[in-house]
Protein backbone atom coordinates (compact mmCIF):
# COMPACT_ATOMS: atom_id res chain seq x y z
CA UNK A 1 0.00 0.00 0.00
CA UNK A 2 1.09 3.31 -0.96
CA UNK A 3 1.02 6.05 1.27
CA UNK A 4 0.25 10.04 1.16
CA UNK A 5 1.96 11.04 -1.82
CA UNK A 6 3.31 14.50 -1.87
CA UNK A 7 2.76 16.34 -5.65
CA UNK A 8 4.02 19.32 -6.71
CA UNK A 9 3.35 21.33 -9.60
CA UNK A 10 6.71 22.40 -11.39
CA UNK A 11 8.01 24.83 -13.83
CA UNK A 12 10.68 24.51 -16.66
CA UNK A 13 13.78 26.25 -15.46
CA UNK A 14 15.14 26.53 -18.54
CA UNK A 15 13.91 26.07 -21.99
CA UNK A 16 14.65 22.66 -23.87
CA UNK A 17 16.81 25.23 -26.57
CA UNK A 18 19.02 25.39 -23.59
CA UNK A 19 19.08 22.00 -22.27
CA UNK A 20 20.31 20.99 -25.73
CA UNK A 21 23.23 23.43 -25.04
CA UNK A 22 23.54 21.55 -21.70
CA UNK A 23 23.70 18.21 -23.58
CA UNK A 24 26.41 15.88 -22.49
CA UNK A 25 27.81 18.00 -19.81
CA UNK A 26 28.42 17.21 -16.13
CA UNK A 27 25.54 18.62 -14.11
CA UNK A 28 26.50 19.55 -10.33
CA UNK A 29 24.59 19.23 -7.17
CA UNK A 30 23.84 23.48 -6.95
CA UNK A 31 22.01 25.38 -4.44
CA UNK A 32 19.28 25.94 -7.06
CA UNK A 33 18.10 22.26 -6.66
CA UNK A 34 15.27 20.76 -4.47
CA UNK A 35 16.27 17.67 -2.89
CA UNK A 36 13.46 14.92 -3.14
CA UNK A 37 11.75 14.38 0.20
CA UNK A 38 11.98 11.03 2.22
CA UNK A 39 8.50 10.46 1.75
CA UNK A 40 6.41 9.40 -1.88
CA UNK A 41 6.76 12.67 -4.48
CA UNK A 42 5.48 13.18 -7.54
CA UNK A 43 6.27 16.39 -9.94
CA UNK A 44 4.51 17.75 -12.80
CA UNK A 45 4.92 20.15 -15.17
CA UNK A 46 2.58 23.10 -14.54
CA UNK A 47 1.83 23.77 -18.80
CA UNK A 48 0.49 20.73 -19.81
CA UNK A 49 0.09 18.82 -16.22
CA UNK A 50 2.86 16.08 -17.83
CA UNK A 51 3.94 13.67 -15.25
CA UNK A 52 7.77 14.18 -15.50
CA UNK A 53 8.80 11.98 -12.34
CA UNK A 54 7.66 10.53 -9.23
CA UNK A 55 9.51 8.50 -6.16
CA UNK A 56 8.37 5.92 -4.21
CA UNK A 57 10.35 5.70 -1.15
CA UNK A 58 11.21 2.00 0.17
CA UNK A 59 8.77 0.31 -2.07
CA UNK A 60 10.65 -2.19 -3.17
CA UNK A 61 11.09 -5.33 -1.68
CA UNK A 62 14.54 -6.42 -0.53
CA UNK A 63 13.96 -9.33 -2.52
CA UNK A 64 13.41 -8.14 -5.51
CA UNK A 65 15.72 -5.58 -5.97
CA UNK A 66 18.88 -7.86 -4.99
CA UNK A 67 17.20 -10.59 -7.44
CA UNK A 68 17.16 -7.52 -9.93
CA UNK A 69 20.91 -6.95 -9.14
CA UNK A 70 22.80 -10.12 -8.57
CA UNK A 71 21.23 -11.16 -12.28
CA UNK A 72 21.92 -8.23 -13.95
CA UNK A 73 24.91 -6.63 -12.14
CA UNK A 74 27.42 -7.94 -14.47
CA UNK A 75 25.61 -6.55 -17.88
CA UNK A 76 27.90 -3.73 -16.71
CA UNK A 77 30.82 -5.32 -16.54
CA UNK A 78 31.44 -4.57 -20.58
CA UNK A 79 32.23 -1.03 -20.98
CA UNK A 80 30.17 0.64 -23.50
CA UNK A 81 30.95 3.36 -26.17
CA UNK A 82 27.75 3.88 -27.01
CA UNK A 83 26.55 5.92 -24.86
CA UNK A 84 25.79 9.36 -26.51
CA UNK A 85 25.68 12.52 -24.57
CA UNK A 86 24.88 10.23 -21.13
CA UNK A 87 28.80 9.67 -21.40
CA UNK A 88 29.56 12.93 -20.50
CA UNK A 89 31.89 15.14 -21.54
CA UNK A 90 34.23 13.60 -24.62
CA UNK A 91 38.06 12.69 -23.12
CA UNK A 92 40.08 13.18 -25.62
CA UNK A 93 42.72 10.73 -24.35
CA UNK A 94 39.78 8.05 -25.55
CA UNK A 95 40.56 9.19 -28.78
CA UNK A 96 43.83 9.90 -29.81
CA UNK A 97 43.03 9.98 -33.30
CA UNK A 98 40.63 12.80 -32.81
CA UNK A 99 36.54 13.37 -32.31
CA UNK A 100 34.01 15.01 -34.37
CA UNK A 101 30.85 16.39 -32.31
CA UNK A 102 27.90 17.02 -34.73
CA UNK A 103 24.50 15.60 -34.32
CA UNK A 104 26.39 11.63 -34.30
CA UNK A 105 29.30 10.86 -32.01
CA UNK A 106 31.89 10.44 -34.14
CA UNK A 107 35.71 9.27 -33.71
CA UNK A 108 38.18 9.85 -35.49
CA UNK A 109 39.27 6.52 -37.39
CA UNK A 110 43.27 5.27 -39.16
CA UNK A 111 41.51 4.90 -41.87
CA UNK A 112 39.62 7.90 -43.54
CA UNK A 113 36.98 5.77 -45.41
CA UNK A 114 35.66 4.27 -42.04
CA UNK A 115 33.52 6.51 -39.72
CA UNK A 116 33.09 5.87 -36.71
CA UNK A 117 29.77 6.94 -35.80
CA UNK A 118 28.09 6.88 -32.50
CA UNK A 119 31.05 6.58 -30.65
CA UNK A 120 31.50 8.49 -26.53
CA UNK A 121 33.48 7.61 -23.74
CA UNK A 122 33.40 4.32 -22.52
CA UNK A 123 31.91 4.16 -19.20
CA UNK A 124 30.49 0.99 -17.83
CA UNK A 125 27.05 0.57 -18.87
CA UNK A 126 25.17 -2.71 -20.78
CA UNK A 127 21.83 -3.16 -21.72
CA UNK A 128 19.91 -6.56 -21.04
CA UNK A 129 16.71 -6.99 -22.86
CA UNK A 130 15.91 -5.67 -26.16
CA UNK A 131 18.33 -3.38 -27.98
CA UNK A 132 16.55 -1.02 -30.25
CA UNK A 133 18.90 -0.62 -32.95
CA UNK A 134 19.00 -4.41 -33.36
CA UNK A 135 15.11 -4.91 -32.42
CA UNK A 136 15.93 -8.02 -30.98
CA UNK A 137 17.75 -9.48 -27.58
CA UNK A 138 20.79 -8.22 -26.45
CA UNK A 139 23.89 -10.60 -26.19
CA UNK A 140 24.01 -10.31 -22.55
CA UNK A 141 20.11 -11.42 -22.83
CA UNK A 142 21.10 -14.35 -25.18
CA UNK A 143 23.87 -15.11 -23.01
CA UNK A 144 22.28 -15.47 -20.03
CA UNK A 145 18.76 -16.90 -20.57
CA UNK A 146 18.72 -18.37 -17.23
CA UNK A 147 19.48 -14.91 -15.49
CA UNK A 148 16.75 -13.65 -17.83
CA UNK A 149 14.46 -16.12 -16.36
CA UNK A 150 15.45 -15.33 -13.08
CA UNK A 151 14.51 -11.96 -13.17
CA UNK A 152 10.79 -12.24 -14.14
CA UNK A 153 9.16 -12.17 -11.33
CA UNK A 154 10.74 -9.32 -10.13
CA UNK A 155 9.89 -7.35 -13.43
CA UNK A 156 6.44 -8.34 -13.41
CA UNK A 157 6.40 -7.22 -9.78
CA UNK A 158 7.60 -3.46 -10.82
CA UNK A 159 5.61 -3.33 -14.01
CA UNK A 160 2.34 -4.27 -11.58
CA UNK A 161 3.45 -1.90 -9.50
CA UNK A 162 3.11 0.68 -12.06
CA UNK A 163 0.09 -0.68 -13.06
CA UNK A 164 -1.31 -0.24 -9.48
CA UNK A 165 -0.09 3.67 -8.64
CA UNK A 166 -0.40 4.92 -12.76
CA UNK A 167 -2.94 2.16 -14.26
CA UNK A 168 -3.67 4.68 -17.97
CA UNK A 169 0.18 5.18 -18.12
CA UNK A 170 0.84 1.39 -17.63
CA UNK A 171 -2.11 0.80 -20.45
CA UNK A 172 -0.94 3.07 -22.69
CA UNK A 173 2.97 2.23 -22.42
CA UNK A 174 1.66 -1.65 -22.69
CA UNK A 175 -0.58 -0.42 -25.77
CA UNK A 176 2.61 1.36 -27.42
CA UNK A 177 5.14 -1.45 -27.22
CA UNK A 178 2.41 -4.05 -28.48
CA UNK A 179 1.45 -1.35 -31.55
CA UNK A 180 4.87 -0.55 -31.99
CA UNK A 181 7.35 -3.56 -31.88
CA UNK A 182 9.03 -4.55 -35.16
CA UNK A 183 9.17 -7.97 -34.15
CA UNK A 184 7.91 -10.17 -31.58
CA UNK A 185 10.84 -10.16 -29.24
CA UNK A 186 9.56 -10.12 -25.61
CA UNK A 187 12.21 -9.86 -22.99
CA UNK A 188 9.60 -10.92 -19.95
CA UNK A 189 6.38 -11.48 -21.14
CA UNK A 190 3.64 -9.65 -22.87
CA UNK A 191 2.25 -7.98 -19.68
CA UNK A 192 5.18 -6.34 -18.62
CA UNK A 193 5.39 -3.09 -19.89
CA UNK A 194 9.22 -2.68 -19.72
CA UNK A 195 12.02 -4.55 -21.95
CA UNK A 196 14.83 -3.48 -21.85
CA UNK A 197 17.35 -3.01 -18.78
CA UNK A 198 20.17 -0.11 -18.64
CA UNK A 199 22.72 -1.49 -15.66
CA UNK A 200 25.21 1.20 -14.72
CA UNK A 201 28.34 0.81 -12.42
CA UNK A 202 29.12 3.93 -10.73
CA UNK A 203 28.34 5.66 -13.98
CA UNK A 204 28.26 9.34 -13.87
CA UNK A 205 26.00 10.43 -16.34
CA UNK A 206 26.16 13.84 -18.58
CA UNK A 207 23.08 16.03 -19.22
CA UNK A 208 20.43 13.62 -22.01
CA UNK A 209 17.15 12.09 -21.83
CA UNK A 210 16.77 8.58 -22.77
CA UNK A 211 16.29 7.74 -26.43
CA UNK A 212 13.48 5.08 -26.27
CA UNK A 213 9.87 5.60 -27.50
CA UNK A 214 8.13 8.82 -26.71
CA UNK A 215 5.90 9.04 -24.25
CA UNK A 216 6.52 5.96 -22.22
CA UNK A 217 8.16 6.48 -19.18
CA UNK A 218 10.83 4.32 -17.46
CA UNK A 219 11.70 2.99 -13.80
CA UNK A 220 15.00 3.29 -11.97
CA UNK A 221 16.32 1.29 -8.78
CA UNK A 222 19.46 1.34 -7.48
CA UNK A 223 21.62 -1.93 -6.18
CA UNK A 224 24.87 -2.75 -3.91
CA UNK A 225 25.37 -2.23 -0.27
CA UNK A 226 23.77 1.28 -0.71
CA UNK A 227 26.72 2.67 0.67
CA UNK A 228 27.51 5.07 -2.03
CA UNK A 229 27.76 8.45 -1.32
CA UNK A 230 26.32 11.40 -3.80
CA UNK A 231 25.47 10.31 -7.68
CA UNK A 232 22.19 12.13 -7.13
CA UNK A 233 20.06 11.77 -9.87
CA UNK A 234 19.38 15.42 -11.27
CA UNK A 235 16.40 16.71 -13.60
CA UNK A 236 18.47 19.96 -14.59
CA UNK A 237 15.27 21.38 -16.15
CA UNK A 238 13.24 21.19 -13.15
CA UNK A 239 16.20 21.94 -10.48
CA UNK A 240 14.95 18.55 -9.02
CA UNK A 241 17.84 15.85 -7.49
CA UNK A 242 17.06 12.37 -6.25
CA UNK A 243 19.42 10.67 -3.74
CA UNK A 244 18.28 7.29 -5.09
CA UNK A 245 18.12 4.29 -2.12
CA UNK A 246 18.15 0.56 -2.26
CA UNK A 247 14.61 0.36 -2.03
CA UNK A 248 13.23 3.19 -3.89
CA UNK A 249 11.91 3.26 -7.27
CA UNK A 250 11.56 6.17 -9.61
CA UNK A 251 9.14 6.45 -12.76
CA UNK A 252 10.53 8.81 -14.47
CA UNK A 253 9.56 10.79 -17.97
CA UNK A 254 11.64 9.16 -21.08
CA UNK A 255 11.46 12.84 -22.50
CA UNK A 256 12.92 14.37 -18.84
CA UNK A 257 16.53 15.72 -19.06
CA UNK A 258 18.98 13.70 -16.46
CA UNK A 259 22.39 13.63 -15.03
CA UNK A 260 23.97 12.32 -12.47
CA UNK A 261 25.86 14.38 -10.00
CA UNK A 262 29.13 13.44 -8.78
CA UNK A 263 29.74 10.34 -6.98
CA UNK A 264 31.64 11.23 -4.20
CA UNK A 265 32.08 7.70 -2.33
CA UNK A 266 35.65 7.16 -1.04
CA UNK A 267 36.29 3.74 -2.62
CA UNK A 268 33.81 3.30 -5.44
CA UNK A 269 35.13 0.60 -6.45
CA UNK A 270 34.34 -1.19 -3.36
CA UNK A 271 30.96 -0.17 -2.96
CA UNK A 272 29.97 0.66 -5.87
CA UNK A 273 26.58 2.55 -7.20
CA UNK A 274 24.73 0.23 -9.84
CA UNK A 275 21.35 1.51 -11.21
CA UNK A 276 19.06 -0.12 -13.31
CA UNK A 277 17.00 1.50 -15.28
CA UNK A 278 13.89 -0.12 -17.01
CA UNK A 279 12.46 1.01 -20.23
CA UNK A 280 10.11 0.33 -23.12
CA UNK A 281 11.94 0.09 -27.07
CA UNK A 282 10.81 -1.05 -30.18
O1 LIG B 1 22.18 6.06 -12.61
C1 LIG B 1 21.38 6.96 -12.70
O2 LIG B 1 20.98 7.58 -11.70
C2 LIG B 1 20.87 7.41 -14.05
C3 LIG B 1 21.15 6.46 -15.17
C4 LIG B 1 20.73 6.98 -16.50
O3 LIG B 1 20.28 8.08 -16.62
C5 LIG B 1 20.86 6.17 -17.72
O4 LIG B 1 21.38 5.06 -17.69
O5 LIG B 1 20.44 6.67 -18.79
Amino acid sequence: MISAMKIARVRKFRSDFEMNKLKGTFADLGPEYTLSPAHHSCAYVDDQGTLQLCVLRKQVPMDVSMCIHHNLCNASITSNTQRGAAAGPVDMKQFPLGYKKSNVYTAVSSNPKHVIANRNNRVRSGTVGVVRRLASLSAFARRNPTNMRNVKKSMMFLSSMIKRVFPTMYAKQLQALRANSRRRVDAWGRSCIFNSVAVNRNFRTGVHFDKDMADTYGVMLVGGDDQHVGGELLFPQLNIAVDMRVGDLIIFNSRAWHANAKIRTKKPDEHPRFSYVMYATV
